[in-house]
């Protein structure tokens, strides 16, 4: 014991030392460093609780959350606000990343599962240099969430803003694929693999100083039977979760949440659903207790995206223009990653349990999400399914 707690005064100390010997102008992992005040102090006493890793490397890496923007009149110093972006590699999630980086209040984690793929596409956007950090997170697997829960607690960050963003689509596919623990790989990957991730961080999450911390999963109007969209078969719907509670694994399970045979397209739409019925059950278990806004949105068709990467070719040359001229509810990436970066940031949407959709002027208003995707019996029964596949219980 004695040991424990000289350790954990030295790795204090050792906290302290390294936070006060960094001076206003200097750099950590390419950040500029002007100040710490709370963030830092926050850190030290987190250090000081993890014994033994009483590292200078530690020490180090408690020094990000101190990055602070000086304004060009430099009269005001500002703290800059930190969100974890899942699947920030591509398309939405890029394009989100980019708006809320370009107002240089942000530092965004992009959190993606091909590191380099992450690195080339910020760096072809331009993000600004030290604006974000690419962390590995695969939410096909469940292993690397709590990996990447772990990796994300050592770089010492605090956490105002989670977006579960990334998501797969397997529209042609005629047999399952699977995740790693054996669960059809688009359920797997836009549901399970954000349940664990979203429900890990929550405490992270808690712990904000910010007035504004949220927690987003995109949803969608395909999974949304009270839309035209949502009525182009094969139609979202998760009948009675006989598959889910089997554990959606093809062999003595059905792979698709309600039972039925396999289709790709049926599955993105369900895991779509179980995303906002997620939202919703987050919202009444633990808005009033955390203060956490959370928050659901239709960012519009993105027609252009690497969604459609497994489409047939004949699919993605005529989708865009059929959503742009015909239906028109095209929107390019950018806009989508504005409306996005809206959600996360914008004070005026700030309320929780609301699922947001955007005029074609661009204005925004909470929708009505259909009877399946906001009924609360089935929420329920989804968490709780949810927690049992993914080892929560
Ligand atoms: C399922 O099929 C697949 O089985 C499944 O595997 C998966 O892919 C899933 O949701 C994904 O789809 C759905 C199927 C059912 O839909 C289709 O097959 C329709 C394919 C059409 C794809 C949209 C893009 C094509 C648009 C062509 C328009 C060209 C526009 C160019 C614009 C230029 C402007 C200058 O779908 C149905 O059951 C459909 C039933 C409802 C049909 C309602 C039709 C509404 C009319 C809308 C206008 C469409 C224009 C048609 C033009 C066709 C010309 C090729
Ligand atoms: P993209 O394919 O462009 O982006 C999806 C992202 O998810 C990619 O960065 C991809 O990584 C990442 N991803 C996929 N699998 C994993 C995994 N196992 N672990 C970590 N990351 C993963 O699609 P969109 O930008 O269109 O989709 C973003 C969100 O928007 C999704 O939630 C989608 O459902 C939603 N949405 C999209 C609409 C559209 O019209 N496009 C409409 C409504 C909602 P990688 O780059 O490595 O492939
Ligand atoms: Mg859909 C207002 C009409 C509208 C909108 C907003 C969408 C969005 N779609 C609309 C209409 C139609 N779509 C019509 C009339 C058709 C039949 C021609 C149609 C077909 C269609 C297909 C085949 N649409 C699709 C597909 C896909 O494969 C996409 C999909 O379902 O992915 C799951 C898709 C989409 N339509 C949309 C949006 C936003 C998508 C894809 C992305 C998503 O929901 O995340």
């Amino acid at each position: 014991m004695a040991t424990l707690a000289n350790c954990a005064a030295a790795s204090h100390l050792v906290a302290k030392e390294k936070l006060a010997s960094l001076s206003t102008e200097s750099t950590f992992l390419g950040l500029q460093l002007h100040g710490h005040g709370q963030n830092a102090v926050r850190m030290i006493n987190k250090v000081s609780k993890s014994h033994a890793i009483a590292t200078s490397i530690r020490a180090n890496a408690v020094a990000a959350p101190v990055e602070t923007l000086k304004p060009a009149d430099g009269k005001k110093t500002m703290t800059k606000s930190s969100c974890i972006i899942t699947g920030a590699s591509s398309g939405l999630g890029l394009a989100t990343a980019k708006a809320l980086t370009e107002s240089g209040e942000w530092h965004v984690v992009m959190a993606c599962r091909d590191f380099l793929k992450a690195e080339k596409a910020a760096k072809s956007v331009g993000l600004p240099k030290g604006s974000y950090t690419v962390m590995h997170l695969d939410l096909a697997s469940l292993e690397s969430v709590r990996q990447f829960v772990t990796n994300f607690r050592n770089s010492g960050m605090p956490l105002d803003v989670l977006v579960c963003n990334a998501a797969v689509y397997f529209p042609t596919a005629k047999e399952p694929t699977f995740s790693a623990e054996g669960f059809e790989l688009s359920v797997a990957t836009n549901h399970l693999g954000h349940f664990l991730l979203a429900r890990l961080l929550l405490e992270d999450l808690e712990k904000s100083q910010s007035k504004a911390k949220r927690l987003i999963i995109v949803g969608s109007i395909t999974g949304n039977t009270n839309t035209l969209a949502g009525n182009i078969p094969p139609k979202a719907n998760l009948g009675d979760l006989r598959g889910l509670s089997g554990g959606l694994n093809g062999v003595n399970a059905s792979p698709m949440i309600d039972g039925g045979a396999f289709d790709g397209a049926k599955a993105y739409k369900d895991s779509k659903v179980c995303n906002m019925l997620t939202m919703q059950e987050f919202h009444r278990r633990y808005h009033e207790k955390t203060g956490i806004a959370f928050t659901s949105l239709y960012p519009g068709c993105i027609a252009t995206t690497g969604l459609f990467r497994s489409h047939i070719p004949l699919f993605r040359t005529l989708f865009p223009p059929f959503q742009k001229y015909i239906t028109k509810g095209f929107v390019s990436e950018e806009e989508s990653g504005k409306r996005l970066a809206q959600v996360v940031s914008d004070p005026s949407l700030s309320k929780s349990g609301v699922y947001w959709s955007w005029n074609n002027d661009s204005s925004s208003f909470e929708n009505v999400l259909s009877e399946e995707a906001s009924n609360q019996d089935k929420a329920k029964k989804v968490w709780e399914i949810s927690e049992k596949l993914v080892g929560l219980e």
